[in-house]
């Protein structure tokens, strides 16, 4: 009968829901060891912070109509790869990289697509390195594989696409082009701050590295 339905459907989206938690759950594990251990080998700590995030049902909902997809859980696994999110924050353009490489070379996780923002920005402004990575869930009878999404950016890239957001978010109407030209530009002034800040790092380094070489003690003739 009806309510012996609604209770299996609802049973049906809760695992479904569950499965994208117990991904973040495991990503966000992985994120968090990679972070101490980097830190106690290279006595440097890469990541600023870590956000995570499930979709809520209307969002996952707008978008099943955006793609004008069926729906069916096998259809929304499928090919809405955002439900699960985490996002990480750190320091340096170069940082960026470092953790693309550090995440993709485990072995249990697939990369199955990777946007890269930085290399290519929106025509918005919005810069971020996207991977939408494949994770095991180990279930007490099964083994599922689920997607993630993972964006990776610098503290000026997440302050930038934070507030444009909020200003987005605030006015429902169609932006005028002097703003979204302006925001472009805001972009733009956060991406000279980063390599700037790049550049400044790169150079203490170097004086650090010579600061810790061995002084020559023997003068030669
Ligand atoms: P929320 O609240 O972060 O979840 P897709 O439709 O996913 O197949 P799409 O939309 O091209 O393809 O995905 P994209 O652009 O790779 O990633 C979308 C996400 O990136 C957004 O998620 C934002 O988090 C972020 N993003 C992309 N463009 C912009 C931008 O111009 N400004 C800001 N502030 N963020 C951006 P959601 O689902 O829109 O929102």
């Amino acid at each position: 009968d009806i309510r012996d339905q609604t209770k299996k459907l609802k049973l049906e989206l809760t695992r479904f829901m569950m499965n994208y938690s117990f991904a973040l759950d495991e990503i966000g594990t992985k994120v968090k060891i990679l972070k101490e251990e980097f830190h106690l080998i290279h006595d440097y700590n890469p990541i600023e912070h870590v956000n995570s995030r499930l979709k809520t049902p209307e969002s996952i909902f707008k978008k099943i109509q955006r793609k004008n997809l069926s729906f069916d859980l096998d259809v929304i696994k499928n090919n809405i790869q955002d439900i699960a999110g985490i996002r990480i924050t750190c320091s340096f353009v170069s940082d960026i990289y470092r953790i693309q490489e550090m995440i993709s070379k485990q072995s249990d996780i697939q990369v199955i697509d990777i946007k890269d923002y930085i290399k290519t920005p929106k025509s918005s402004g919005y810069q971020s390195l996207h991977l939408i990575l494949s994770v095991p869930v180990f279930l007490s009878d099964r083994e599922e594989s689920v997607f993630v999404e993972m964006q990776i950016r610098t503290i000026a890239m997440d302050f930038w696409a934070s507030l444009e957001h909020k200003i987005y978010y605030k006015y429902k109407k169609e932006i005028p082009k002097h703003l979204t030209d302006e925001l472009l530009e805001a972009a733009k002034t956060a991406a000279l701050l980063d390599m700037k800040m790049e550049s400044l790092n790169d150079e203490i380094n170097i004086l650090k590295a010579a600061d810790q070489e061995p002084i020559s003690t023997s003068i030669s003739a």
